[in-house]
C-alpha cells in the first residue's frame, strides 16, 4: 500500500470515529411564568414571537408539553433531579437565603452529561438554593451547594428570582463585581433593616408593589428580602437578559468543539418585569407583553449564536417555561389593565400555582434543524420531568435504573420520531398540596385552598373543605364542567392511582 493510500484510509477512519463519537450538544431554554397562550406559535394575536415561532416551525411544537409543577423551585428540582418535587422537603418556592432541596449526593442531569464528557452550564435563574442547610448562601466567602456541586462546570446565575435579594449574578462560586470593601449580607445583624424600603418610601418607587415586595429598594422597585451592603454588584433589571444572553453565548463559542449541555434559564416574563427600554411599549400589553418581546429576542440571540459557532445542526433546543402565567404577582405593572384580548393560559384554565392544565400544561417546543422535523405538531404527552432520563438517551449514556426515578425516557417523543409514544399518565403540582392528575382524556383534581397540605398526609377530604374534581379534557380542555358525581368509580380510580404515584408505587 502506498503512503499516501494508507494515509489516505487512516484519515478516514479516525475521521469516521470522531464523527461516530460526536454527541449532539443539548440547550434546555426555560422561561418563567410563560403561559400557553403567550406566544404567537401557540395562538397569541395581539402580539408576534417571530423567534420562538422559528424554533416552532422548524421544529415540533408540543400541545400537550407540561412542565412538572405550576411554581419555579420544583419545576426545576424535577428537571434535574427526576423526581417529583413533593417526594421532598424544601421543594416550595425558596425564599431569599432558602438552600437546595438538592443534594451533593443527588444523581442530577448535569452530572450525567458531565462524567459522559460534556461541558455543563447553567446560565440564568437559579432559585434552587444556595449555602449550607442551617446557614444559608455566603456571599462574601465563596458560595457552598451550589450549581457547581451539582453538576454544572459553570454557572452564571441570578441566585433566586428577579423579585428576591439580593440582586446580583454569581458566577461560580463568588457575586460577580463584589466590592470586598463593601460586603453584602442577607442575613444576620449586618443587615440593616432601618433603610428605605418598598414600605417607608413607598412614593419613590419606579414600580409600585400590589402585594408583598415592599422590603429593600434597588434599582428603584422593592424587592422580597433583605440586603445591605454589595453595591457595586447591583444589576439593572433592564440589563438582565442581555447579560444572560451574552454569557450563554460565551459559554456556546468556548465550547463548540465539544459537546456541551445549556440549561438557559431566562428571568423573562417573571416580576418585576422590568425589560430594556428597547422593549418597552412593544405591545398593547404594558410590561408583561414587553417582557415576551424580550424573551423572543434572547431566544433569538441564543440560536443565531448556536449558527455562528458552527453547531446549530448539532445542537437539540428544548423550549418550555417553569409553570403557567400570572397577571398580578406582586407588582402594578399593568399586565390586569392592559390585558384585553390576550389569553396567556391559552383555552386552558388556571395559571400558575394551580392545579388546572393552565398551571402547568405550557408551550414545549423541541427544535434540531436536519433532525427533528420541521413544522410539525404533536399531541403526545412529554414533561420536563422526563428530561433527565430523555437527555443522556440523547448522548448514548445509560442512566442507572436507580436514578431519576419519576423520569421517562422520552426521546423518541421529543425528536417526534414516527411511532413514538408519550407519557401515559401527568402529574401537575400546583401548591399547598394541590395536585392534578391526567391520564388520556381524563383529568382529576384534588383541590383545596385554605391550609398548606402535604399530598403525602393522605388528609384530604370533603368534610376538610377540600375538592375533588374530575373532568374530560377532550370535550371540555377549560376544566368548567366537573363530572365527579357523574362517574365517581372514574375518579376513585384515578384518586388511587394518585396516591399510588405519590406513595412511590
Ligand atoms: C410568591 C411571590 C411571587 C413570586 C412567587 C415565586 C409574593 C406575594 N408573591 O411568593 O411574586 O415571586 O413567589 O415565583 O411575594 S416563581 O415563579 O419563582 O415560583
Ligand atoms: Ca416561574
Amino acid at each position: 500500500m502506498s503512503r499516501l493510500l494508507l494515509c489516505v484510509c487512516l484519515c478516514v477512519v479516525v475521521d469516521a470515529a470522531i464523527g461516530a463519537e460526536r454527541r449532539p450538544n443539548v440547550v434546555v431554554i426555560m422561561a418563567d411564568d410563560l403561559g400557553y397562550g403567550d406566544l404567537s406559535c401557540y395562538g397569541a394575536r395581539t402580539f408576534e414571537t417571530p423567534e420562538i415561532d422559528k424554533l416552532a416551525s422548524g421544529g415540533t411544537r408540543f400541545v400537550s408539553g407540561y412542565c412538572s409543577a405550576a411554581t419555579c423551585t420544583p419545576t426545576r428540582f424535577s428537571f434535574l433531579t427526576g423526581l417529583h418535587a413533593f417526594r421532598r422537603p424544601r421543594t416550595g418556592i425558596l425564599p431569599p437565603n432558602g438552600v437546595s432541596p438538592i443534594t451533593p449526593e443527588d444523581e442530577t442531569l448535569p452530572k450525567v452529561l458531565k462524567r459522559a464528557g460534556y461541558k455543563t452550564a447553567v446560565v440564568g435563574k437559579w432559585h434552587l438554593g444556595l449555602g449550607q442547610p442551617g446557614e444559608g448562601p455566603d456571599w462574601n466567602a465563596g458560595i457552598t451547594r451550589g450549581p457547581i456541586d451539582f453538576g454544572f462546570d459553570h454557572a452564571f446565575i441570578m441566585p433566586t428570582t428577579n423579585d428576591r435579594v439580593p440582586s446580583v449574578y454569581v458566577e461560580g462560586r463568588s457575586v460577580v463585581d463584589l466590592d470586598p470593601a463593601d460586603p453584602l449580607y442577607t442575613q444576620g445583624p449586618n443587615v440593616d433593616m432601618s433603610q428605605p424600603s418598598g414600605k417607608t418610601h413607598r412614593e419613590t418607587l419606579r414600580m409600585d408593589w400590589s402585594h408583598g415586595h415592599n422590603q429593600t429598594i434597588n434599582n428603584g422597585i422593592s424587592r422580597i428580602g433583605w440586603a445591605s451592603g454589595g453595591e457595586a454588584a447591583m444589576w439593572r433589571d433592564e440589563d438582565v437578559a442581555d447579560r444572560f444572553a451574552a454569557e450563554a453565548c460565551g459559554f456556546i463559542s468556548r465550547n463548540a468543539t465539544e459537546p456541551f449541555f445549556l440549561f438557559f434559564a431566562s428571568q423573562d416574563i417573571h416580576v418585576p418585569r422590568m425589560p430594556h427600554e428597547r422593549f418597552q411599549g412593544t405591545t398593547p400589553h404594558g410590561f408583561r407583553g414587553d417582557a415576551i418581546m424580550q424573551l423572543d429576542y434572547t431566544v433569538g440571540v441564543i440560536r443565531e449564536c448556536l449558527e455562528d459557532a458552527g453547531v446549530a445542526d448539532e445542537t437539540m433546543i428544548v423550549f418550555c417555561s417553569d409553570n403557567g402565567p400570572v397577571l398580578d404577582d406582586g407588582y402594578k405593572d399593568g399586565a390586569v389593565e392592559k390585558l384585553g384580548d390576550h389569553k396567556p393560559a391559552g383555552p386552558y384554565r388556571g395559571g400558575k400555582y394551580s392545579p388546572y392544565e393552565g398551571g402547568t400544561r405550557t408551550p414545549f417546543i423541541t427544535y434540531w434543524p436536519g433532525t427533528i422535523p420541521a413544522g410539525e405538531v404533536s399531541d403526545l404527552v412529554v414533561s420536563t420531568i422526563d428530561l433527565p432520563r430523555s437527555l443522556p438517551a440523547l448522548a448514548g449514556v445509560t442512566v442507572a435504573d436507580s436514578s431519576f426515578p419519576d423520569s421517562e425516557n422520552r426521546l423518541a417523543a421529543l425528536l417526534n420520531e414516527p411511532g413514538a409514544e408519550g407519557r401515559e399518565f401527568v402529574v401537575e403540582e400546583g401548591i399547598r398540596g394541590c395536585l392534578g392528575l391526567r391520564i388520556g382524556d381524563w383529568k382529576y383534581v384534588q383541590y383545596q385552598d385554605k391550609r398548606a397540605l402535604s399530598p403525602t398526609a393522605k388528609t384530604f377530604s370533603k368534610k376538610a373543605g377540600h375538592r375533588f374534581e374530575l373532568y374530560n379534557l377532550a370535550d371540555d380542555p377549560g376544566e368548567q364542567n366537573d363530572l365527579i358525581d357523574a362517574h365517581p368509580e372514574r375518579a376513585e380510580a384515578m384518586r388511587t392511582r394518585l396516591e399510588a404515584i405519590v406513595a412511590g408505587r
